[in-house]
Formats: structure tokens, C-alpha cells, sequence
């Protein structure tokens, strides 16, 4: 779902970090959040970066999550040209499985921070869970989506698990 006057970017350094990034852009379109999705490189299309980051606030984005891989400089380098919250993906690499990518994201200077999740899936699913958070501060609808996400997920938890032989279940 991409409007327009929406609330929430999601940018990515390449096409191929779309893998990952599309489990957050899910994960808002199943709070009913609307998004924008664009890629924004800090290498390849840095004036893209600064003319995306620069204008983020003053078109009505309220939070941007960022993913990026390898020597990912993207989530830090937005949250340096925007006052907007950053929530920061790491992109699974093929070098380094995306260890540098977490570090890269990870560890910004004092006085520039980038909120970074988890590798990957969880953490693409995780920082439109937190953008949603961050809206339902001041935003009732956002945050009955939201708990209405997480009492589906409690409710999806089974409380036994199947045994392999015998067919019956064991309480946890
Ligand atoms: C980074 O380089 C991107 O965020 C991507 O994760 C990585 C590889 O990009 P491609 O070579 O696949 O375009 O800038």
C-alpha cells in the first residue's frame, strides 16, 4: 500500500534489498498503515539521499526505516539530514551475512542515533512494528491495529506441541 501523505518511508540502499524490505512494507500492510517505498543508495545516488532525507519531514513522513547491506551507510546518513526517527534494517550480505551490515548501522557516533534491529526478516518485520509504535503515540487508529497484531500472534501460539509417534500432544 503506497500513498501519498503517508506517514511512513521505507528506504533501501538497492533493488535487491527489496527481499527483505518487503516483510516490513507487509507487515504495515497488515496494520493498515499506509507507506512509501523507495531506493535511495548513500553510494550510488547520493543526491537522491540528501533531496530524500532533507524533504522527509516537511511532506508528512513521521518516521523512515532504512535498510541497507554491507558497508551501509544509508540508515546513518538519513538520520544525519533528518530530525525524523530512523529505524535501521540490516541487509543479509553474501560477504559477511550481513554482519557488517548490523555493525555499519549499529554503531553511530554519540549524538546521531539510528534505532537497529535484528538481521534481515525479523528485523524488516520488527522496525514497521516499532514505526507503527512510534505513530500509535499519537495516533488511536495505529495503535488498535497494533494491538489487535499482538493479540493475533499471542492467540497463534499453540500451548502443546505434537509428538512424533504417538499423535498426542505435550503441554509446554
Ligand atoms: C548496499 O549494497 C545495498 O544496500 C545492498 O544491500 C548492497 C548490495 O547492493 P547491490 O550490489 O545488490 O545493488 O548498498
Amino acid at each position: 500500500m503506497t500513498e501519498p501523505g503517508c506517514a511512513v518511508g521505507i528506504i533501501m540502499g538497492s533493488q535487491s534489498d527489496w527481499e527483505t524490505m518487503r516483510h516490513a512494507a507487509d507487515t504495515l500492510d497488515r496494520l493498515g498503515i499506509p507507506y512509501e517505498a523507495r531506493i535511495v543508495s548513500a553510494h550510488r545516488t547520493p543526491e537522491r539521499l540528501y533531496d530524500y532525507a532533507r524533504g522527509a519531514q516537511s511532506r508528512g513522513l513521521r518516521v523512515i526505516i532504512a535498510g541497507a547491506g554491507g558497508a551501509a551507510h544509508l540508515p546513518g546518513m538519513t538520520a544525519a539530514l533528518t530530525p525524523l526517527p530512523v529505524l535501521g534494517v540490516p541487509v543479509e550480505s553474501r560477504a559477511l551475512n550481513g554482519l557488517d551490515s548490523l555493525l555499519s548501522i549499529v554503531q553511530m557516533p554519540g549524538g546521531v542515533p539510528v534505532a537497529t534491529f535484528a538481521i534481515g526478516r525479523a528485523g524488516a518485520v520488527n522496525a514497521a512494528l516499532f514505526a507503527a509504535a512510534v505513530l500509535a503515540v499519537g495516533d488511536p487508529a495505529a495503535a488498535r491495529a497494533l494491538a489487535a497484531w499482538r493479540e493475533a500472534q499471542t492467540a497463534a501460539v499453540a500451548p502443546t506441541v505434537p509428538t512424533g509417534s504417538t499423535g498426542q500432544s505435550v503441554a509446554t
